[in-house]
């Protein structure tokens, strides 16, 4: 198992490796002309907190048995998924230049048969949580005689929680007590073609969440210090299953992308590449500037 990042610098760390991790989903999308660029961004904070920090894995070893287990539930933002995968290690950087090419090993959404480090396959909305509940239940301790229980973790969009599968498996978590889960939502706002809550309204989430008997933690998603405050203040329920509400923006770092529904397809014209492109290297750059500092 890898080593965690200590120290002063690790928050710097953090972020710079995000930074570095959305211009390589920015070229990869633009590249392929095909993908979900603004929905990576919108989660690639959460993915890199979770690779670079809280996930017990072993990349040189996808399938360690007492690894921890992560669901993208919102399969279409894989792009995310597969730049934190290859940069912690799972595969080549090199694969990222083959995404949703002919032959491919990194298809539009997760497939677990093809590329190292994912659990399984999603893209269908309202699946990967009941699956994980499932996962969660099977690696549950219940006599509580193991030092190590395996953590599932699921990544779930906001619009993705109107599916009513979902209020089925968060049901079943709580009572069977799964405390070795933690789902996360990327409450971004926006679904496909418009805001949640003009769509099917899910306020007050929290609420909703804590009555169906789940620890509930709120958080701001692209804040990394705050991100890794509520992953480990999660892990101190002993009885319950975890929900973070991380509060997202669609399309983050990017100016133009953020928040716009028009952004749910598109991809970035060659004008518009460069200055996203720009944009994210000046970010990386300070960031780098911060490290060296
Ligand atoms: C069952 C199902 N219905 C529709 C879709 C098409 N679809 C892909 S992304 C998306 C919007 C999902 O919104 P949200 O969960 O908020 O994710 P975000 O767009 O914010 O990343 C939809 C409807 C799907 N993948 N699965
Ligand atoms: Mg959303």
């Amino acid at each position: 198992m890898d080593a965690p990042i200590h120290g002063d610098k690790e928050l710097y760390q953090l972020q710079t490796q995000a930074w570095q991790s959305r211009l390589r989903a920015l070229e990869m999308g633009t590249r392929a002309g095909i993908g979900h660029i603004a929905h990576d961004f919108s989660c690639l904070d959460i993915l890199t907190v979770l690779y670079f920090k809280i996930m017990r894995i072993n990349p040189e070893n996808p399938s360690w048995e007492e690894r921890d287990r992560f669901v993208l539930s919102k399969g279409h933002s894989v792009g995310a998924l597969y730049v934190t995968l290859a940069a912690r290690g799972f595969f080549p950087l090199s694969w990222l230049a083959t995404y949703q090419g002919f032959n491919t090993r990194l298809p539009g959404h997760p497939d677990r048969k093809t590329v190292p480090g994912i659990e399984h396959n999603t893209g269908a909305l309202g699946h990967g949580f009941s699956v994980a509940v499932g996962m969660a239940a099977g690696l549950y301790d219940h006599n509580r005689k193991n030092n190590i229980v395996p953590h599932v973790y699921v990544l779930l969009g906001d619009g993705e929680l109107q599916e009513g599968s979902n209020w089925e498996a968060a049901m079943l978590g709580a009572h069977l007590q799964l405390s070795n889960l933690t789902a996360i939502v990327d409450r971004n706002g926006l679904q496909q073609g418009n805001f949640t809550e003009e769509t099917v309204r899910l306020e007050s989430l929290r609420a909703k969440w804590e009555s169906f008997g789940w620890a509930t933690l709120g958080c701001n998603g692209h804040d990394f210090a705050d991100l890794v405050q509520a992953f480990n203040e999660s892990s101190t329920s002993d009885n319950q299953p975890q929900v973070i509400i991380a509060k997202t923006i669609k399309g983050c770092g990017v100016g133009f992308m953020e928040n716009q529904t028009s952004w749910h397809h598109r991809i970035p014209t060659q004008e518009e590449f460069s200055e996203a492109c720009k944009e994210i290297k000046k970010n990386l750059a300070l960031q780098k500037g911060f490290i060296n500092g």
